[in-house]
């Protein structure tokens, strides 16, 4: 009998990453889909033919219960999220609701159908925000500085706590930026390079963003999905750092990003005070030594590397379609 697997958060950029994992190990995947006609299941069915749909929300405790009575999973994946930084702190109530007591509802669903079942959180270096030291690991004290950042925060709490209080399996990823070309367009590396592509082609002159100084540790989706798996995999719950270990500026990626097709960005960005946040997070860098000891887990894409695979992606697609097509 193969392994089944539930992924809340399908129709996200990890979502179809990890679903193609899961399938290509042999798993019987299903992904939580919200909504009615949601336009983004069409995309990750087209990614992942192989995938079960299922309809569900982490508003809706009983959907959550019917899903879990009907797909029977072995493992849990919640990667549902309101994930934008910005906008939650536009809707922080929302936010909290989703990101916060969305893991609430699920873990609690997971209790009452089947206990058994392993489930994996997707915590954030978001979590970490004004940081208290550097690099930063599993023991580094958190200090969120969003809606956002505080709602993660609660969500890897009452993950451990679950853990600790019924012997639950409940596992929290502290996982740093990973991007792809499957990236949200909302986000700033997605942002520029579709951006650079636009200009690239003559169909944009100019790019508007906010704070340049802002320094990510960004590695590939592609990567940090596998840690994911690894972590359900491991003979007792623990909670893991998933980083490169590098950290790079906003302007680094632009330098990159706009070099690569010949341009200067200095030339196209203007600095924009509608794309500033109330509170930034200034600098994070992560220390992965403990996925790397413990599960094996290392990442196979380079900065530059990741930064060419999002531009040739975005040219790609946007040459292709005359530049109607925003996501490939
Ligand atoms: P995305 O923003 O791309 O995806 C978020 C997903 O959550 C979408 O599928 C969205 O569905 C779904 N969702 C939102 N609200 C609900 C709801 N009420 N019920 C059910 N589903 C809902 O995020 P990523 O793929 O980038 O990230 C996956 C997870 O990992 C998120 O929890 C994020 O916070 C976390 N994370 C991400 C990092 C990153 O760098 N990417 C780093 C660290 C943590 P819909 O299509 O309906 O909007
Ligand atoms: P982040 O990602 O907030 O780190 O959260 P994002 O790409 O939104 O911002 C990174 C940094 O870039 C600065 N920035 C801009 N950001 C956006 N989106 N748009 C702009 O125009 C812009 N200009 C500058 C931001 O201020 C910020 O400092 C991501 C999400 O995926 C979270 O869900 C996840 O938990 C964390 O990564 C780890």
């Amino acid at each position: 009998m193969s392994r089944s697997a539930l992924i809340t958060g399908i129709t996200g950029q990890d979502g179809s990453y990890l679903a193609e994992h899961l399938l290509a190990q042999g798993y019987e995947v299903h992904g939580l889909v919200r909504g009615q006609n949601n336009p983004r299941a069409a995309t990750v069915s087209r990614i992942a033919p192989e995938l079960h749909l299922v309809e569900g929300d982490l508003h809706d405790q009983s959907s959550l219960i019917g899903v879990l009575e009907t797909t029977h999973p072995d493992e849990v994946y919640n990667l549902a999220a309101i994930s934008f930084v910005a906008l939650s702190f536009k809707q922080a109530i929302n936010t909290g609701q989703i990101t916060g007591l969305g893991v609430t509802r699920l873990l609690d669903a997971i209790r009452l159908v089947n206990p058994t079942i392993r489930f994996y959180q997707a915590s954030s270096s978001e979590m970490f925000g004004k940081v208290r030291e550097t690099p930063q690991n599993e023991l580094t004290p958190f200090h969120p500085r969003s809606p956002y950042g505080v709602a993660k925060v609660y969500g890897h709490h009452i993950t451990v706590n679950y853990r600790e209080s019924y012997g639950m399996f409940a596992v929290s990823g502290i996982l740093f930026n990973h991007e792809s070309p499957r990236r949200g367009l909302e986000f700033v590396t997605r942002k520029i390079t579709d951006a650079v592509a636009r200009i690239k082609l003559g169909l944009e002159s100019e790019l508007r963003l906010g704070n340049l100084d802002a320094q990510r540790d960004w590695g590939f989706a592609g990567d940090y999905v596998r840690a994911m798996h690894l972590m359900l995999q491991q003979p007792e719950p623990d909670d893991y750092v998933v980083a490169t270990g590098e950290t790079h500026s906003v302007r680094e990626f632009l330098e990159l990003a706009f070099s690569q097709v010949g341009l200067h960005w200095q030339d196209h960005v203007v600095c924009d005070e509608r794309f500033l946040r109330p509170a930034d997070v200034d600098m994070l860098v992560g220390d992965a030594g403990k996925a790397r000891r413990e599960l094996g887990w290392a990442p196979t894409v380079s900065f530059p590397e990741l930064v060419a695979m999002m531009v040739e992606s975005d040219l790609r697609t946007l040459s292709s379609s005359g530049g109607l097509a925003a996501a490939p």
